[in-house]
């Protein structure tokens, strides 16, 4: 759509323009903010149904606070589109998610209005009170605000931050934007209490209040208080919010510009923390996003005219459902299986399982800590945990891990999803570091399959083991590999010979397996399948190293720490010294953009994994008509 169809949206370059504009533009200016955000995100795909849920909300919030001076901090930061438009990125959102263009979360180095940098839930709170206590030992007078939705609001975090800050007297803002989701339905006791908040006579009785009050227009710290008192004395007993320290004020229509932007600049004269309770409606403004907030959660780019369409051929299987299906086949075969996840149904591939089996399915909410401790005290009692996780999200449970699940051996599965570079969300989601940090702690596994087929048979293996182990797999389909439908495992902790070349052999870790075959036809080296990580199979490694001039080892993690470094150190153990090129993730974080160009400059497709190997051992490398002869 032309600039034309947004003349005042195209006025606001930052929020002070915004702050200009009378408030009977407000509404004008949203409807113009929604559209232009709807076609934006259709263009580039990215989060949808969250943005178009927080439009008035980024509105009022940089109307009533002098943004960036007071401090908004947004959980997880999916829900920043708008706030993106309105602080001076209009132009830039076609670069949305893409290699050098906008994060599609906050980040300080985007933007001063971007205070914090999120992507993983529950954050904000903390970071929030940080930043108040920050201002207030500093002697400077601003706001600091956390805007968290419901979903997020059952993390753990969440409420130690509100433990810490309902008992300090520090201008603290908590908003909960509750629209009863999460990505999916939202589960547990909280969220039950919060839809008793919502309902019925209260909620309705209370923007009854919040209006007419409003009107008569009393000076606002006195008005601030009679919304509060005559809000509570329709809801007494006092909410669990108030419990923990906090002014609770709400719930409010967080669509009506004419609730919020009054109720805020009243909560801007009070003191000590406050609670602003906000529903809102996911898809707000787009039917089909309205009626199926699930699906336009995170669509790719599509016809808002049409709606998201299934894809005419069949897309290729990913390891993602590649694991769904094996857990139903492995529930089905199995009594004893029970999988967990931590909010993320649709990602991790359970639709199908919590379907077939509701009583073996437990969503435990955005707590990943809880939900591996959780596994714990089930494995403990015989039955056979699957932790269902994205790598980049276990790093939240890390303590758990070692201390609940590995010192007392206890037979967790932990299906790591997203191993690797995820591409669109960035830094934040890449699973870089899940083979650093499971392989130093003992009585844990970690299998890395290189394709479909090896993910169902490594699940497989996995769950046989009196162990825990962790299968590895990466975003999206791997090489278009037939997958088996036994539920036979492969071998525990063996690799395989893939190809037997000479002078140099490649010991690749996962689904850069088959890039590293095209280099060893290019350059006639032998090219072997570790499978695991850890145990690294001792045997093959050396007889490996032993024939070869030289290794090389592939792997889509960290190099410092990975796969690569447990070869260096099985080589030293041996007193095998041979020279190693280790090729992975730098030490670097690796931002937003698409996942094989990103790979490509990384230097970890066909062609980098060639130029590195010649540069680096060319004087070992053997032409072709050799290679039979080193290696069986
Ligand atoms: C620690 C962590 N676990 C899981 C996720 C994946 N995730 C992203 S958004 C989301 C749901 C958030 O729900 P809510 O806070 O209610 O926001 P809404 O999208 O409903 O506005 C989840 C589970 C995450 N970002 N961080």
């Amino acid at each position: 759509m032309p600039n034309s169809s947004y003349p005042l949206l195209q006025s606001i370059n930052d929020p002070a323009d915004l702050r200009r504009l009378p408030r009977a533009q407000l509404g004008q200016l949203a409807s113009e903010l929604r559209a232009f955000l709807l076609g934006s995100v259709a263009r580039t795909g990215g989060h949808l149904s969250s943005n178009l849920g927080t439009v008035e909300l980024t509105i009022a919030l940089h109307y009533v606070f002098n943004t960036p001076q007071d401090r908004v901090v947004w959980d997880v930061g999916h829900q920043t589109y708008p706030h993106k438009i309105l602080t001076g990125r209009r132009e830039r959102m076609d670069s949305l998610r893409q290699a050098g263009g906008l994060s599609g979360f906050p980040q300080r180095t985007e933007s001063d209005y971007d205070t914090f940098g999120t992507a993983h839930s529950s954050t904000s709170i903390s970071a929030a009170l940080g930043m108040a206590q920050a201002a207030r030992i500093k002697g400077e007078n601003r706001h600091s605000v956390a805007v968290i939705g419901d979903g997020a609001m059952t993390a753990g975090m969440a409420f130690e931050a509100l433990n810490n800050a309902g008992v300090s007297d520090c201008r603290l803002l908590v908003i909960l934007n509750d629209n009863d989701m999460s990505i999916s339905p939202p589960v547990g006791a909280l969220n039950r209490y919060l839809a008793q908040l919502m309902s019925g006579r209260f909620y309705s009785a209370a923007k009854a209040v919040g209006k007419n009050v409003l009107k008569n227009a009393p000076p606002l710290l006195e008005l601030a208080k009679r919304i509060e008192e005559q809000a509570k004395g329709l809801v007494a007993p006092a909410t669990l919010f108030e419990k923990f320290g906090f002014n609770y004020i709400g719930p409010i229509d967080g669509h009506d510009l004419d609730a919020l932007i009054p109720t805020l600049e009243n909560i801007r004269h009070l003191t000590g923390p406050q609670f602003l309770h906000v529903v809102t409606k996911k898809g707000q403004g787009y039917k089909r996003a309205e009626a199926d907030p699930v699906a336009y959660h995170g669509p790719g780019k599509f016809d808002p005219a049409v709606g998201l369409q299934s894809p005419s051929s069949p897309p290729k299987q990913t390891f993602t459902q590649v694991f769904g299906q094996w857990l139903c086949d492995m529930a089905q075969s199995d009594h004893r299986l029970v999988a967990i996840t931590p909010a993320m149904r649709e990602g991790s591939g359970m639709v199908e399982f919590e379907r077939r089996f509701p009583d073996r399915y437990f969503d435990v909410g955005i707590a990943e800590q809880h939900a591996v401790t959780f596994a714990a005290g089930l494995a403990c009692e015989g039955l056979k945990p699957v932790v269902a996780i994205y790598s980049t999200f276990l790093q939240r449970a890390y303590d758990q891990l070692i201390h609940d699940v590995a010192i007392q051996d206890l037979p967790v599965v932990f299906a790591l999803d997203r191993a690797g570079l995820v591409g669109a969300d960035g830094a934040t989601h890449a699973g870089a570091y899940d083979i650093p940090f499971l392989r130093c702690i003992p009585n844990v596994s970690v299998a890395c399959p290189a394709d479909e087929n090896e993910c169902r048979q490594l699940l497989s293996t996995a769950f046989g083991q009196d162990h825990p182990v962790a299968v590895r797999y990466p975003r999206g389909a791997g090489a278009g590999v037939p997958v088996q439908s036994g539920l036979d495992g492969l071998p525990f902790g063996k690799g395989e010979i893939r190809r037997a070349g000479a002078g140099v052999a490649i010991l690749a870790f996962g689904s850069l397996l088959y890039p590293a075959l095209q280099v060893g036809q290019a350059l006639n080296t032998t090219v072997v399948n570790m499978r695991w990580a850890k145990p690294l199979d001792l045997g093959l490694l050396l007889e490996v190293a032993r024939g070869h001039e030289a290794l090389v080892t592939v792997e889509e993690g960290a190099i410092m720490g990975g796969a690569g470094s447990a070869v260096l150190e099985a080589l030293q153990a041996a007193g095998l010294n041979k020279p190693v090129l280790q090729l992975g993730l730098p030490d670097a974080f690796i931002a937003h953009g698409d996942p094989a160009k990103l790979l490509a400059s990384l230097g970890l497709d066909t062609a980098g994994m060639v130029a590195a190997v010649s540069a680096r051992f060319s004087a070992c490398l053997v032409p072709g008509q050799l290679a039979l002869k080193v290696v069986a």
